[in-house]
């Protein structure tokens, strides 16, 4: 079985990546090549961050790579926090404190957001492959529910259910994350045969 190597730290991208591909490839991740480091985000496109991401880890294992830029588009914020969606606040909790509370004054319907998910799969010798996803839906006013990870509690869908209350499988039919990697099936399956 052929190896991919996802460029991520984030243990929450980790597991839904895994429970996409994780049949079909030997997946590993940035943890088996501790000696890689940090990698600066600074690019101010998903796609930049992505690519950035995808070939230095491509380059510095000889493997092919694949890395997730993504983050949540906030129409009332301008679109923050955006690419800077990590970067907002230190942990998951105050991320989603300090978004409530600079909505604190704005009407529901007011509340449009989306996930956006760059994915870029690169490999050692510079090619590169993009696909993109997309999530839309609305900024809650309390957290709810106990699955998936960041902004999820308080990321409502059309439906009225936060994408913390869908389970795994849920989530990732109709996430960002899934629909950008289900664009990407084909290309893994041509390239690491
Ligand atoms: P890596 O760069 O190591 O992959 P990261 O957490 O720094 O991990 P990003 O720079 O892509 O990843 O930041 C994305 C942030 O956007 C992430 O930390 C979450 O806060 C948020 N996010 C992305 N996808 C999400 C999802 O499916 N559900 C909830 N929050 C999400």
């Amino acid at each position: 079985m052929n190896e991919l190597v996802f460029a991520t730290t984030n243990k929450g991208k980790l597991v839904e990546l895994e429970g996409l591909v994780g049949a079909r490839l030997r997946v590993r991740s940035l943890k088996d090549f501790p000696e890689i480091g940090e990698i600066d985000e600074t690019a101010d496109t998903f796609e930049g961050n992505a690519e950035l991401k995808a070939l230095t880890v491509a380059k510095a294992t000889g493997r092919w790579a694949l890395a997730d830029d993504s983050g949540l588009v906030v129409d009332a914020l301008g679109g923050r926090p955006g690419v800077y969606s990590a970067r907002y606040a230190p942990t998951d909790a105050e991320r989603i404190t300090k978004l409530l509370s600079e909505l604190s004054t704005v009407a529901d319907a007011a509340r449009t957001a989306r996930f956006v998910c760059a994915l870029c799969l690169a490999s050692p010798s510079g090619e590169r492959v993009f696909q993109r996803g997309t999530c839309e839906g609305r900024i809650g006013f309390v957290p709810r529910g106990a699955h998936g990870f960041g902004y999820d509690p308080i990321f409502v869908l059309p439906d009225g259910r936060t994408l913390a209350e869908l389970t795994h499988e849920q989530k990732s039919g109709l996430s960002h994350r899934g629909q950008a990697f289900r664009l990407m099936v084909p290309e893994l399956e041509r390239r690491l045969r």
